[in-house]
């Protein structure tokens, strides 16, 4: 038998033994020496957890069965502040020698940036360890699925980071945590950095309301963003514009103003397509708002819904994503089910993937949670969902005003959100959804601008978008959402997220260490920009009161989340929540009131 050598310097972080040790030990081995080998390399894989074997980790193409889980390495092995994250695969498999190989693919790929997996030679690699003659053809191109799963993964990450912290938590950790919040989140959290911030005095410039100051003189602080955003002068203006010289209805009547408007109005149904990265402009419907359109699509795609048929929510859901949900259950006999949440704040989709059937038919869920501010993995569940054919509904109120969303990527069928989340005025939202979907479904509300032909007996209705878009629709709100996407696009939604995940930073920093205050949500990188939390002995109302007068505007009660909010066993929650124009500065005054109120109130 081959000895064993000194693995003391040649360790990978997950314990496997390094390539350089492999390649040479492969080479002084002969014949089924080396397979017994490799199969004895399998085995010093760390442990995989059953509940990581899951079709969303499944590596497609190989004969047994394969799984690999992405991590992001932890910060010892990180180039330093700055630098490309490095990526950390674990796997396993169901056989002994396909183990082995895994074992050599995570001994070339892990510890690795994604731009150094993507550049890697791995065929030479391959060659190198003489395995093209050793495997034979059909796990060579086993070897091959996982290589390419692997280089996905790696393009992923550096595409769209989030979703590698999205795929890692499809997969939990095997053991749950048991300790409840922010002690937990501030440890894996990086610390507060000033240098990414955006330049909040150029912005602020931009918003007149943020100059008000209150009758005592102190300024308004307002970090109520998750209930309503402020609108710059380019999104009053450009309503005012319209108003002013050229206010018509839309798409009816030849003249000069309903050109006018009609083209601005179709312009910001363009600009919210290239928001979404929407296939196709009759994707795009206009409605009033989140609410609206989870509405239309629980009535509209919901007839169809039969008796025993399933809907699958989260316990993390707004009302809008669960009340329409439950009219349309009790109208039809459908049942509705739920998706657990965690002690960590993130879903269970171990459960998840149980609760999923032949019986699934919809499954509705936050992209952010609006009082934990967890960022659901939003791609895995389409994944889970269409695997039995249902169609996936995406709250977006509170993702699409703070991070980048690609429908096409995602790959839901529905996503809403509402214009004056995200620096639009109210009254305006979008509904995006796939164009075969909306060709299937009956039209919601009826009236003017929806039907194609309207005679005595009935009506064909007009062709996608107008079909979903009854009487006259919000026009000078729809060009000021407009204004507002191309304001935040100009600045970049990855800019606006990374700031605000700095401020959220910054007030786990600060809160955490007050007595008795507890952060409900998970760390500042797992979620959406803002905190939510209780301070023992004082209510929630008298909390926002306490701080409104000090000039801070934050949101208390139960945030129309109630089943959440039994779910963490407290019926009210204060919450700061963040967007571009807040300051650290902010952050840190209302840190040190919440200091005060806790010395004075909470003893
Ligand atoms: N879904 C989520 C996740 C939300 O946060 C909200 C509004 C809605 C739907 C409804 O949006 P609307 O524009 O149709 O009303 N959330 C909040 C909030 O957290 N505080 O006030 C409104």
């Amino acid at each position: 038998m081959r000895e064993r050598r000194d693995y003391s310097i040649g360790e990978t972080m997950t314990g496997t033994t390094t390539l350089d040790e492999i390649c040479s030990e492969l080479d002084d081995l002969e014949g089924q020496e080396r397979l017994q080998y490799l199969m004895e390399l399998g085995d010093e894989l760390p442990e995989f957890p059953r509940e990581w074997q899951t079709e969303a980790n499944r590596v497609l193409g190989c004969m047994s069965q394969v799984w690999v889980v992405p991590q992001v390495a932890n910060s010892k092995q990180q180039t330093g502040n700055g630098g490309p994250p490095k990526l950390e695969f674990r796997g396993t498999s169901d056989a002994a020698l396909v183990r082995g190989l895994m074992a050599f693919v995570l001994a070339v790929y892990n510890d690795h940036t994604p731009q150094e997996i993507l550049n890697y030679p791995i065929e030479e690699t391959i060659e190198r360890a003489g395995l093209r003659n050793l495997i034979g053809m059909q796990r060579s191109s086993g070897l091959r699925s996982m290589i390419r799963r692997i280089r996905e993964l790696a393009e992923l990450a550096q595409t769209a980071p989030a979703s590698i912290a999205q795929k890692a938590a499809v997969a939990p950790p095997a053991v749950q945590p048991t300790v409840k919040l922010q002690p937990a989140a501030i440890a894996q959290s990086q610390p507060f950095d000033r240098t990414k911030l955006l330049d909040t005095a150029a912005i602020r410039r931009d918003f007149p309301i943020l100059q008000r100051k209150f009758e005592n003189g102190l300024p308004l602080i307002y970090l109520d963003n998750g209930a309503s955003t402020q609108r710059p002068t380019q999104v009053l203006d450009a309503m005012r514009r319209v108003e002013e010289t050229c206010y018509s209805n839309v798409h009816r009547g030849g003249h000069a103003l309903a050109a006018e408007t009609t083209q601005l109005f179709e312009q910001a149904r363009t600009s919210a397509q290239e928001l979404l990265h929407a296939r196709a402009l009759q994707e795009i419907i206009f409605t009033s708002g989140t609410t609206a359109g989870i509405n239309l699509v629980a009535q509209s795609y919901g007839s169809n819904l039969q008796a025993g048929d399933e809907i699958l929510l989260t316990e993390m859901e707004h009302h809008s994503n669960i009340i329409p949900w439950q009219q349309i259950a009790g109208r039809t006999g459908a049942v509705i089910r739920w998706i657990p949440v965690r002690e960590d704040f993130h879903l269970d989709l171990v459960a998840a993937e149980k609760l999923v059937s032949s019986r699934t038919k919809i499954v509705a869920v936050t992209a952010i949670s609006n009082v934990l501010g967890t960022m659901n993995p939003l791609r895995a569940i389409c994944d889970l969902a269409h695997a039995v054919g249902a169609v996936v509904m995406v709250d977006a109120a509170q993702a699409a005003p703070h991070e980048r969303l690609d429908v096409q990527e995602l790959d839901c069928d529905f996503l809403a959100f509402s214009g004056h989340k995200m620096l639009g005025p109210t009254g305006i939202g979008i509904l995006y959804a796939k164009e075969k979907q909306l060709q299937a479904m009956p039209p919601f509300l009826g009236g003017g601008s929806m039907i194609h032909r309207v005679t005595l007996d009935g009506f064909t209705p007009a062709d996608l978008p107008h079909k979903f878009e009854a009487g006259t629709p919000p026009i000078v709100q729809a060009i000021g959402l407009g204004a507002a996407i191309q304001y935040l696009q100009k600045i970049g939604l990855p800019r606006i997220r990374e700031h605000e995940l700095q401020l959220t930073r910054l007030a786990h920093e600060l809160l955490t260490p007050i007595p008795g205050l507890r952060i409900f949500g998970p760390a500042p990188e797992e979620k959406g920009g803002l905190v939510t939390f209780a301070l023992t002995g004082v209510h929630p109302d008298d909390l926002s009161r306490l701080l409104d007068a000090k000039g801070i505007a934050v949101r208390a009660g139960h945030h129309c989340a109630m089943p959440l909010h039994e779910r963490l066993g407290v019926s009210h929650s204060c919450r700061a929540s963040f967007y571009l124009y807040n300051t650290p500065e902010e952050v840190e005054r209302l840190a040190d009131e919440l200091v005060q109120i806790q010395q004075k109130f909470a003893r």
